[in-house]
């Protein structure tokens, strides 16, 4: 027993995919586009993940809380779904997995047979979960995988028959816009089998005040993170980003019912970035999209579920209904729907 992890490698995967995969690749592509953008899940470098960490932990950024008293006060829901035959939990963006802590806990307490797979895009959030998956739960066999979702479906494949749980907490999903959303769930449901059971944290629309101090942070913490993803740039790819010259700008689309998160440059410049040997232009006042973080109406999260061929079974909502933990289950009798173009 016991918790190790591996690193899912570039010769793991297809040559069409190896292009996807590179930072330096999707840095020129993206500060080439107009608008510029950079990929959110560049973030979570050490630092980056240590910022996400401190974000957690701040009463303005409300959604972990929330789930923290979904799981802690409805934890029976999700059991009583699982209860009876041995199963993988598997955790997409698993982190820290302080909230997953609760449920393993709660499993084992209750004599449930299960093997733990959390995936995560970062290695070193990865190896201070397996420390801590060994100090806290010897007993219970833990592999992660370091990847992303994408390519971390594509290990699930591999993985022997047994009935599977599969959480995607913390409103991860939202990061993906709908097409994408889409595309990971289908996905998913063709590697699942029928019954198995789904977790998604959506996080629900709301007061949009309420949206943007989560994003919006008084502590700077959320603008730190983003540009965290500048210095990353400088160290790795030999970058010449003057941090002092770029300024963090969260807005709450309310057609999209996104936040959406951009670095914004103060003054009109170049820079270079050594690594892809490009120098790169600056307008005073234009941004780079960062992050989009999708925020859902109980109608948008009954389609979702609908044309991805999934069956909602409960609403798990916090007290002031702020986020709900959906639970679904894979839905393989009635033919699915997202190939039709609904
Ligand atoms: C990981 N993800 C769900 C977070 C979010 O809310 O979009 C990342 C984050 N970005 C800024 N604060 C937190």
């Amino acid at each position: 027993m016991g918790a190790t992890y591996h690193v899912l490698n570039f010769k793991d995967l297809n040559p069409a995919d190896l292009l996807e995969h590179d930072f330096s690749t999707d840095v020129l592509i993206g500060l080439s586009q107009m608008p510029k953008q950079l990929a959110s899940k560049y973030f979570y470098d050490k630092k980056g993940s240590r910022l996400f960490q401190e974000i957690m932990e701040l009463s303005e950024y409300y959604l972990t809380g929330c789930e923290f008293e979904i799981i802690s006060e409805q934890k029976e829901k999700i059991y009583l779904e699982m209860a009876g035959e041995p199963f993988n939990l598997v955790e997409f963006g698993a982190g820290d997995a302080r909230k997953t802590n609760i449920l393993l806990e709660y499993f084992q307490e209750k004599g449930l047979e299960f093997q733990y797979i959390p995936i995560d895009i970062s290695e070193e959030a990865m190896s201070a979960l397996i420390e801590l998956m060994n100090r806290k739960f010897p007993k219970l066999k833990t592999e992660g995988i370091v990847a992303e979702y994408f390519d971390g479906l594509k290990c699930l494949n591999n993985t022997e028959y047994r009935k599977n749980l599969v959480l995607f907490l913390g409103s991860n999903l939202g990061n993906f816009d709908k097409a994408h959303s889409r595309a990971f769930l289908h996905n998913l449901w063709n590697i699942l089998n029928n019954g198995d059971i789904v977790v998604i944290g959506f996080d629900l629309k709301k007061d949009i005040d309420l949206m943007l101090k989560a994003y919006n942070d008084s502590k700077g913490k959320t603008a730190e993170f983003n540009l965290n993803l500048l210095r990353r740039i400088n160290r790795e790819l030999n970058g010449k980003f003057d941090l002092e010259k770029f300024r963090f700008y969260a807005g709450y689309d309310v057609f999209s019912g996104a936040i959406e998160s951009y670095l914004v440059s103060l003054e009109q410049q170049q820079v270079f970035i050594e690594k892809i040997s490009q120098s790169f232009i600056f307008d005073a006042w234009e941004p780079i999209h960062t992050e989009y973080s999708y925020k859902y109406l109980e109608s948008d999260i009954e389609e979702l579920a609908e044309r991805t061929g999934f069956l909602i079974k409960k609403q798990l909502y916090d007290s002031r209904k702020y986020f709900v933990d959906s639970v679904w289950s894979v839905n393989k009798q009635s033919p699915n729907t997202l190939e039709d173009g609904r």
